[in-house]
């Protein structure tokens, strides 16, 4: 057994690890107390890790034409196809479709073939749903794509304003930093800005649940604010930016009344001007944004809005201070800084900056051999698809993502995909909803078998180390991208050994024709070019460290901008005008809800490895509605029914959670689940496809949808042993269904809209005949199971759902039965029931840590430990990742006010008041 450093493969925060591998297995985690990113801490994704690791389920062999080919096969099949479409319709025609979760060495390669050698532009990546305005700001301001802040800022801030984030979910290692420093600062204050009342409220001292899509009002008004108010800036502004008239100006043809803006932005007016006063009055103030802002038609207008304030007030290149975006993915970071957006060219060199195409034609020449760079930008992801769609972009090869999920109108996504002519798709898992429209699918390593480098959101460098063999054929993605290069015939620019040689290549890139232009500037902020000389002793070594890393700056840099002088030619940064735009998708009598899409506190996108982890699929176990009691009354909901989401290009179904946190008019729903957990559940598929025009960034927060009640004659839920499976025709057959992974079973939630000839051919397909049996003739409500030689094989609740037992111990049966071992003669009676004698039920599961339900929390809180402390002494929940501390916090509450459970939802918007 040892012991190994290694980096989180889920969010932006990129924690280190601490593995323990015995053997050829990973058989736990734990938080590197010597990472800085996050000091020992781990969420409950990451701490859930090794239980998502094996073989099971995973893709081992390349395969063509759905035909398990060896890789030399498939390789020259790779090749072979690529030329022959170069050949008939032009460089042009192939196309890449990369992913923030790829390692940076994976990235380069990748970069390096289809813009260097083969000769397209059109390379992009799921980065852009995800940051690209984000990216685009900070260029149009500071000059180049620089996150110019630290986590450690968040800490020394006075004031954090989190908007469109939240952060106790999607990024809780850096929450629960910010919660400590909170602590720990009396004086330090929280504000969120979202549509939604999340549970990052917990922590805020202000909640400004804004009308969705406001937020350049907002902030454009607090730039005039701060005007009106004296409290610019004026020698920063002066000495450090330019367009601060212009960008005042644009403000102002709004009016900037803080009633009127409050009045647009649908916000208490009192409320937004204590905002106003805080953030103008602070000059130690961090802003974090993320998709809330970035996932929008004008998402790069809104984050300039966002560093206009920050500019103004010179708020900036300061310890506690600057507009911090905060990057989703591992390596969304990574992938930025090796080119891997198709506007750009690499190392942070953009087509027209001068002499850029030129020079990385020299750094990538070979003797005999010299790249043939496009002369300009490439598709962006949206486009490219578009392009796709109208047969110019002939052949594709997808890394690490799937967009047939995770795109916009992800129906058309598909039925482009279907059309072209030639995919290949690299990937981990099996069975993936984009494997359908695959020709050549190539089987790529994984986490813990992956070896290289990503960058977090703080610019922060570390090594994700490879610690297992990848199972069966499995190979490194950069591996696969060289092996096609050779048979291309650009081996000589492609001989890498070890990701450490890559690393060492991207590393001198980043410093080549990048000498100081100005005392301590270079002319591109990216450089690490003091790693260039690592060797695999020192790659294998490498400690977390943030760019730019130079001669000067061999220990990296914690903060940027601190001299006041920015990236762009004149060293000023720039204020920005902004004319505030709503979303393109417009409302109409018939799709009159705004549609918001997100994220859940366990799961990690489109689950195909959270989703593995039996309990991170617990906390929410099956897509849902999220809508306002008020609104779902008016339209007949109820909790827990099921409903039918309907837009102009698409359909979802889920269970129906009302929740007080939801602003009337507003529909949330999760974006993770796909045809592999659920039937229509795909949030992607309600979106129409608008983008921003200069980030190119889809507006996946605001669609618009109609809703409606799903009529439901039946419900059932069958538990059915691993290695069974509910047929395809049985769940044509039902109006909604849905598959739950438990530890050592299935869950299958079924429902039909009519008769019972669907539950008919649910329990004709049974492979064993029921062995135990009640029913209730009255309500029409039955249970049943079905033992094999004495092993529980299914067990099956007719019924609503609300009325199952926990499922643990009946989980618990169904290992005994995969060992082979026959039901307890004394448990037989108790099968049906679901648990022992005395067995409550656990209820949804809040604290997924130590498998914490609803019922014992709920208990425990009425039995007088009525406060998170208390609840962690008695069950432990809240006291190992915090995740559920806020759940916690709203079921005390809850439980204070004597509320019935029909509305379980999230706090109040008027239990966050102004402190
Ligand atoms: N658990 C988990 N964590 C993750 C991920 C995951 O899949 N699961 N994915 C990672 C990735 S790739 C990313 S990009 C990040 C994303 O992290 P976040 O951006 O925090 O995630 P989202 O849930 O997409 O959206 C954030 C919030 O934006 C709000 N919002 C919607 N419309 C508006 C608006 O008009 N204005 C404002 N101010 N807010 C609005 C939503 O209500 C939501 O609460 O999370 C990362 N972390
Ligand atoms: N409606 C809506 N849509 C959204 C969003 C939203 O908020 N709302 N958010 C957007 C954002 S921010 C993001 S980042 C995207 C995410 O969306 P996707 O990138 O499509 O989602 P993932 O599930 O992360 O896809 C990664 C795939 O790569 C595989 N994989 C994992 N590791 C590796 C590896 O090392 N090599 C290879 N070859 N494959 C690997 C995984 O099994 C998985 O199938 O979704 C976007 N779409
Ligand atoms: S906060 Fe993010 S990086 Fe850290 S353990 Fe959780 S998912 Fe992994
Ligand atoms: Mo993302």
């Amino acid at each position: 057994m040892h012991q190994a450093r290694t980096t989180c493969p889920y969010c932006g925060v990129g924690c280190g690890v601490l593995a323990h591998v015995d053997d050829d297995r990973l058989t736990d985690v734990e938080g590197d107390g010597d990472h800085p990113a996050n000091y020992g801490r781990l969420c409950v994704k990451g701490s859930a890790l090794a239980e998502t690791l094996g073989e099971h389920g995973r893709l081992t062999r390349p395969r063509v034409d759905g035909v398990e080919v060896d890789w030399d096969t498939a390789l020259d099949a790779v090749a072979e196809r690529l030329q022959a479409t170069r050949d008939a319709a032009g460089d042009q025609a192939v196309a890449a479709y990369l992913s923030g979760q790829l390692l940076t060495e994976d990235y380069y390669v990748a970069n390096k073939l289809f813009k260097g050698f083969i000769g397209t532009p059109h390379l992009d990546t799921n980065s852009r749903l995800c940051m690209a305005s984000a990216v685009a700001a900070y260029k149009r301001s500071l000059g180049a794509d620089a996150v110019p802040c630290s986590y450690e800022d968040l800490e020394e801030a006075e004031l954090v304003v989190l908007v469109g984030s939240n952060l106790a979910w999607n990024h809780p290692v850096l929450y629960q930093r910010l919660r400590t420093a909170k602590t720990r600062n009396p004086l330090m204050r929280v504000v969120v800005i979202d549509p939604r009342v999340t549970d990052s409220c917990e922590i805020a001292d202000l909640y400004l649940g804004l009308a969705p899509g406001s937020d350049a009002r907002l902030f454009n008004g607090l730039l005039a604010w701060m005007a009106d108010k004296g409290k610019l800036d004026t020698i920063y502004l002066e000495q450090h930016t330019r367009g601060l008239d212009e960008a005042l100006a644009a403000a102002r043809e709004d009016d900037c009344t803080v009633e009127a803006i409050a009045a647009d932005c649908d916000v208490d007016a009192e409320r937004l001007e204590t905002f106003f006063y805080w953030f103008a009055s602070q000059l130690h103030v961090v802003t974090l944004y993320s998709q809330g802002i970035n996932q929008s038609s004008s998402g790069t207008d809104k984050c300039n809005a966002i560093i206009n304030c920050h500019l103004a007030g010179g708020k900036i290149g300061l310890p506690g201070a600057g507009p911090f975006s905060i990057t989703g993915q591992p390596n969304a970071m990574g992938g930025r800084e090796v080119g891997g957006l198709a506007n750009q060219l690499a190392a942070h060199m953009d087509y027209d900056s001068p002499g850029a195409i030129q020079r990385v034609t020299r750094f990538w020449s070979k003797a005999s051999l010299t790249p043939t760079l496009p002369e300009g930008p490439g598709h962006k992801a949206v486009e490219l698809f578009e392009a796709i769609e109208r047969g110019e972009v002939q052949a594709l090869w997808v890394m690490a993502t799937n967009p047939a999920v995770s795109l916009p109108d992800a129906n058309r996504v598909r039925a482009a995909l279907a059309k072209c002519p030639l995919v290949i798709v690299s990937e981990c898992m099996a069975d993936t909803d984009l494997m359908p429209y695959a020709d050549i699918v190539l089987p790529a390593s994984s986490w813990s078998e992956k070896n290289g480098t990503v960058t977090n959101s703080e610019r922060r460098i570390s090594r994700q180390r490879g610690l297992l063999l990848p199972p069966g054929e499995a190979h490194h993605d950069w591996w696969i991208i060289a092996q096609v290069a050779h048979r291309l015939g650009y081996g000589e620019a492609f001989a890498y050994e070890h990701p450490a040689e890559i690393f060492a290549e991207h590393a001198r890139l980043s410093g080549f024709e990048n000498a100081p232009d100005h005392p301590g500037h270079r002319a591109r902020m990216f450089d690490i070019s003091a790693l260039a000389a690592l060797d695999r002793e020192g790659y294998d070594a490498l400690a977390p460290i943030q760019w730019p890393v130079t001669a000067d700056v061999p220990h990296g840099t914690a903060r940027l901008f601190e001299d006041g002088r920015f990236a762009t030619a004149d060293g000023r940064a720039r204020l920005f005008p902004v004319r505030p735009r709503g979303p393109v998708q417009a409302l109409d009598a018939t799709h009159s809800l705004r549609l918001n899409t997100g994220r859940v506190r366990d799961q990690w996108h489109t689950m195909t490895r959270t989703g593995r982890a039996a309990r991170l699929m617990n906390h929410r176990a099956e897509p849902f509605i999220e809508i306002a009691p008020e609104d779902a009354q008016a339209l007949g909901l109820g909790d827990q029914q099921l409903a039918r989401l309907t837009s102009a290009t698409g359909e979802y179904r889920g269970r129906v959670r009302l929740s007080r946190g939801q602003r009337r008019g507003e529909v949330f729903v999760p974006i993770h689940w796909t045809d592999r957990f659920s039937a229509r559940a795909l949030a992607g598929s309600l979106l129409a496809a608008h983008v921003d025009p200069l980030s190119g960034q889809p507006e996946a927060k605001h669609g618009a949808v109609a809703v409606t009640p799903l009529a439901t004659a039946c419900e059932a839920t069958l538990l059915v042993a691993g290695d069974l499976e509910v047929s395809e025709t049985v769940r044509q057959s039902a109006d909604y269904w849905t598959r739950i992974p438990l530890g050592h079973a299935d869950r299958w939630q079924l429902a039909w809209g009519e008769g019972e000839a669907g539950l008919a051919r649910l329990t004709e397909s049974l492979p064993v005949p029921a062995s135990l049996w009640c029913d209730d003739p009255a309500t029409g409500r039955w249970r049943a199971a079905g033992l094999e030689d004495g092993r529980l094989r299914w067990w099956l609740m007719v019924g609503p759902p609300a009325e199952l037992p926990g499922l643990a111990w009946l989980d618990a049966r169904f290992a005994e039965a995969a060992e082979g071992l026959p039901l307890e003669d004394g448990r037989r009676r108790r099968l049906l029931a679901g648990c022992d004698d005395g067995g409550a039920a656990n209820g949804p599961l809040v604290c997924s840590c130590h498998q914490v339900g609803q019922a014992a929390i709920v208990a425990a809180i009425r039995a007088g430990d009525a406060s998170v402390e208390a609840l962690g002494a008695r069950l432990a929940c809240g006291t190992q990742c915090g995740s559920c501390i806020p759940e916690l916090k709203s079921l005390i509450e809850e439980s204070s006010e004597e509320e019935g459970p029909h509305v379980r939802s999230e706090q109040t918007p008027e239990a966050v008041q102004v402190a």
